[in-house]
């Protein structure tokens, strides 16, 4: 089959929930995917920093296949040798006393929200049914009712009602916004440290510290998102790590198990995860055997081929090659690492033409936000694979 009949039959069978650029991939390797039709593509977009460590990383794969002859799950009735590993690793690499795993971002979110709530009343004291957690406009966090309960994006919560309450938006990057919605309900503030469906949205520098001394001061927790702005994406471990910002909370997920099986995962102190007894909470699949020994791998692979450093040093290069490029139809450029957000004019007629221009010379990102193209490649990429893709990038930003 060619791309076109493989196109016809998704939207035939498939709820729409989606408008995928029209490329269908068969295969990919590194930053290179290659469609149906046997064309090939970079993909810029990493499936949102999924794949930060390349597509089909032969160390990952090789965890993968030599895991799924042994043992793939076992369910947290039993134990299985992978996750203890996972666990001890993962904690000592991100400096917390514990962990708990599950599946996607969004459970892992929702497991986040769970453990702020039990410690606002189990630790905190505050009344029962009483505690806010305070969020930003613009946010992102997932998909389930309760997160796009605290959207400000209508479309991702109209007809979902009736809506989960306790949750309080602020500005982003806004500081004393965060100081006046504080109260003595308050257990938590859930921020992104760079908001990825924001568009690439840096905040102010200094604002991540200003709002973990607020969130200290007030026996609030400072829990961090980091499910797309972690695992080296800006150019460091974690995107607090700019600002020397530990949270109490941090939520992790997409490239921590390298593009292969969804594998997510909470950390925090002792006090804090010490609210969950045993059958509180958990998911069939949460510190499976597969997903644990792949996250592993995945980890290591990040550290050892340095992709985290490559994230900063091509990062710049890329910010800087982009400011030289003369465009008409560009307001400005934002990001941090080998995260871009191309911010268009409001006169460019939206950023998805762009994006289908960007195809037509084989690099695959996507827009964000109408106005914004996203611009995230593996941190696999080489300094001459990112020299083709700034040609193509300043053809399509000059010549439409
Ligand atoms: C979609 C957006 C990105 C995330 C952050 C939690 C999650 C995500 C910061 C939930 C997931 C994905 C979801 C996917 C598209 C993509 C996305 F456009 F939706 F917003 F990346 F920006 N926190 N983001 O970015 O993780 O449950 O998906 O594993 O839903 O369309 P998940």
């Amino acid at each position: 089959m060619n791309s076109k009949q493989y196109i016809t039959m998704e939207d035939t069978y498939g709820a729409h929930n989606y408008h995928p650029l029209d490329v269908v991939i068969c295969k990919a390797q590194g930053v290179w995917v290659e469609d149906v039709d046997g064309k090939r593509y970079m993909d810029f977009l990493a499936a949102y920093s999924a794949v930060n460590q390349g597509h089909c990383h032969p160390r990952i794969i090789a965890a993968l296949k030599d895991q799924c002859d042994r043992l793939t799950l076992t369910s947290r009735a039993f134990r299985n040798d992978q996750w203890p590993l996972l666990a001890k690793e993962a904690t000592e690499l991100f400096g917390y006393e514990m962990i708990l795993p599950m599946n996607t971002g969004a459970e892992a979110v929702e497991t986040a929200l769970k453990a702020i709530r039990r410690w606002g009343y189990d630790i905190k004291g505050i009344p029962t049914d009483k505690a806010e957690i305070i969020v930003c406009g613009n946010n992102f966090h997932g998909r389930t009712i309760t997160i796009v309960s605290f959207s400000t994006e209508p479309d991702y919560k109209r007809g979902f009602g009736p809506l989960t309450p306790g949750f309080v938006v602020v500005p982003y990057g806004d500081v004393d916004a965060l100081r006046k919605a504080i109260n003595p309900n308050t257990a938590a503030f859930l921020v992104e440290p760079i908001q990825g469906e924001g568009g690439v949205d840096v905040p102010p520098s200094g604002y991540l510290k200003t709002c973990w001394d607020i969130c200290r001061k007030n026996n609030v927790l400072f829990v961090a998102d980091e499910i797309q702005s972690g695992l080296g994406r800006t150019g460091k471990m974690f995107a607090c790590d700019h600002e020397s910002v530990k949270p109490d909370m941090v939520i992790i997920g997409k490239a921590l198990s390298g593009g292969t099986v969804p594998v997510s995962a909470v950390l925090a102190s002792r006090t804090i995860l010490g609210v969950f007894k045993p059958g509180d909470h958990g998911s069939t699949y949460g510190g499976a055997p597969l997903g644990c020994r792949v996250a592993r791998e995945s980890l290591k692979v990040l550290i050892e081929e340095k992709m985290i450093e490559r994230s900063a040093e091509l990062g710049d290069y890329l910010m800087r090659q982009l400011q030289t490029i003369d465009s008409p139809h560009v307001e400005f450029y934002r990001g941090k690492g080998l995260w871009i957000g191309i911010v268009l004019k409001q006169s460019a007629g939206g950023a998805r033409r762009f994006c289908e221009a960007l195809m037509r010379e084989g690099i695959l990102c996507k827009e964000t936000h109408v106005n914004i193209i996203r611009l995230a490649p593996p941190l696999c990429i080489t300094q001459e694979e990112l020299d083709w893709a700034i040609a193509r990038l300043r053809t399509v930003l000059t010549s439409i």
